[in-house]
């Protein structure tokens, strides 16, 4: 009977051949504060993350009502420029909007 080593080394050998990690995805979150206009976070779900008037209309109000909510999953090199454009686009507009990505 292998180690306990030796077993996890094994499954590592499997999962390389035969199942490839999925590449890891970054959840984007957009945070509520109480200045940025509801106009602006809706062109920006609208602009940045692709998203219908419908859709951003209903990501807007969700965190709006619940402080925050998820504009997509991306790569981490994606998840991290589409934040850093938020915070460019509500800068330049001087609102104190605030997004931020994590795992999963
Ligand atoms: N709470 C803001 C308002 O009442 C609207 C808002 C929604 C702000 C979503 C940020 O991520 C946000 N004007």
């Amino acid at each position: 009977m292998p180690n306990s080593k030796q077993r996890s080394a094994s499954v590592v050998l499997e999962r390389t051949k035969l199942a490839p990690k999925e590449p890891e995805r970054y959840k984007v979150l957009l945070l509520n504060d109480d200045y940025t206009t509801m106009e602006f976070v809706i062109e920006i779900l609208e602009t940045v993350f692709q998203k219908t008037r419908t859709e951003a209309l209903r990501i807007m109000m969700q965190v709006h009502n619940q402080g925050h909510g998820v504009c997509g999953a991306y790569s981490h090199e994606i998840a991290e420029t589409k934040v850093s454009m938020v915070h460019e686009l509500a800068r330049q507009h001087s609102f104190p909007l605030r997004a931020s990505f994590e795992r999963g």
